[in-house]
């Protein structure tokens, strides 16, 4: 008896290894700055936009279904929507924007990769329960916008946490670069996805550290994601000449932002309240060498895989801030936060990826991500999981970030087998 249109299998989809690192090569060279080889991308850049165009064009050539949402994540179906009954979805994806100068897999290769398995499976022609979905959420990284995981806390209908008008650090509202994008600020609730219509979410990933390739691995399980806790502190002192001002009674933003630094790096690396602790940016007004800076916004990034750790760092950093605000005569508010708890991630979903690596025949392993992701967020409203492939040298958010072409095809591979075996989990 023929199978019912919806399971005919015409053939199993394959991965089509030189169609994806032709893809990771192109898009590659977006944003790329010659000199460094560096990648700079931020959320709702002109490269961003860039980038974007480039997968709704590749999406587009393939025949494909692709749309952006107001939050600006770009979503690929098979078909598109309305054709076929609703089925849950099995999204897999990650995110298109950089840091500054960063490399050139942090994000855009498990989009390129989401991209190669909804179109191997379209091609194959199989029709089964669920709907291979691809996803590039908007502005993960917040380097230019503050606001991280902002596509994809809209998706999962996380919009108390983002700001009522979002903007970059000199106050640009995010309204204009957003809709350039094919966003809409006003409305983002029609972004959320209901939970009921995902099964689940995948989220293939570079390791970004050193764990796979100093083990031999080829190919990680993520058991957990890092929580992460972003604070933006603004300390105003009083401007003043740098030579006619004598140095008691200074109220020199610099020097308290100078203990500041340090306070953050003593919260991880002295009192060990949290895993890592970074001040990532600083900025200086008026920034300039004969006069004493009057104000310094700066960013602290804490991150612990536990919830109770970092809620200690924050409160003693909160606390240290005050100190050095007394010690020094100056004012230092806390002006933005972001905040994405550790989450585990599911465990039905490590062992179909598992499963995977066993019939691959691959070297694998379980490990902690150190790194934030889009998939913290999702993991809100449905089973996710993630997959890591190696990074040599293990660095990543820098020019040398790289990956063998064998294992980028070998993990999105990986991702193929295991977004059919989800659909049936
Ligand atoms: O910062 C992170 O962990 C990620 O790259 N957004
Ligand atoms: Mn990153
Ligand atoms: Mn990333
Ligand atoms: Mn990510």
């Amino acid at each position: 008896m023929s199978q019912p249109t919806a399971h005919r299998r015409m053939a199993p989809p394959a991965v089509n290894g030189e169609r994806l690192l032709r893809r990771v090569e192109e898009l590659g060279n977006i944003g790329r700055d010659a000199a460094t080889g560096g990648i700079t991308r931020e959320g709702f850049s002109r490269a961003d936009r860039e980038a974007r165009a480039y997968l709704l064009e590749e999406s587009r050539s393939a025949g494909l279904a692709p749309s952006v949402d107001a939050a600006g994540n770009i979503t690929i179906r098979p078909r598109p929507t309305g054709t076929e009954p609703e089925r849950p979805a099995v999204l897999m994806g990650s995110h298109l924007d950089t840091v500054v100068n960063g490399g050139r897999l942090d994000g855009a290769y498990g989009v390129l990769a989401a991209l190669e398995v909804v179109q191997a499976c379209a091609e194959s022609g199989i029709d089964g329960e669920f709907e291979p979905v691809a996803v590039a959420f908007a502005n993960e990284e917040g380097a230019l916008f503050p606001q991280p995981f902002f596509g994809s806390s809209a998706l999962a209908g996380r919009l108390a946490d983002l700001p009522l008008e979002p903007c970059d650090h000199e106050g640009h509202s995010l309204r204009g670069p957003l809709a350039l994008a094919g966003g809409d600020l006003d409305a983002l609730g029609s972004a959320v996805w209901p939970a009921e219509s995902l099964a689940a979410y995948l989220e293939l990933h570079v390791e970004q550290g050193p764990v796979l390739e100093q083990a031999g691995n080829r190919i990680g399980i993520v058991d957990g994601i890092t929580g992460r806790t972003v604070i933006t502190a603004e300390i105003r002192g009083t401007a003043g000449h740098a030579g006619t001002t004598p140095m008691p009674g200074r109220r020199d933003a610099l020097a308290a932002a100078s203990r500041a630094v340090l306070a953050v790096e003593r919260i991880a690396s002295a009192s060990k309240l949290c895993r890592v602790a970074t001040v990532g940016r600083l900025d200086i007004h008026p920034n300039s060498p004969n006069t004493i800076a009057d104000t310094v916004r700066f960013t602290a990034d804490l991150r612990d895989t536990s919830a109770p750790r970092m809620e200690e760092a924050e409160a003693t950093l909160r606390q240290d801030l005050q100190d050095i605000a007394r010690q020094t005569g100056t004012d230092i508010q806390i002006v933005a936060r972001t905040y994405s708890g550790p989450v585990s991630t599911s465990s039905k979903l490590r062992g179909l990826i598992e499963q995977s690596c066993l019939e691959l025949e691959i070297p694998f392993q379980s490990l902690p991500s150190g790194a934030g992701h889009d998939a913290q967020v999702v993991a809100d409203i449905t089973p996710t999981a993630m997959i890591f492939v190696p990074s040599i040298g293990g660095v990543s958010h820098v020019p040398q970030e790289d990956t063998s072409s064998a294992d980028l095809v070998l993990g999105a591979e990986v991702l193929l087998r295991t977004a059919l075996k989800a659909a049936h989990f």
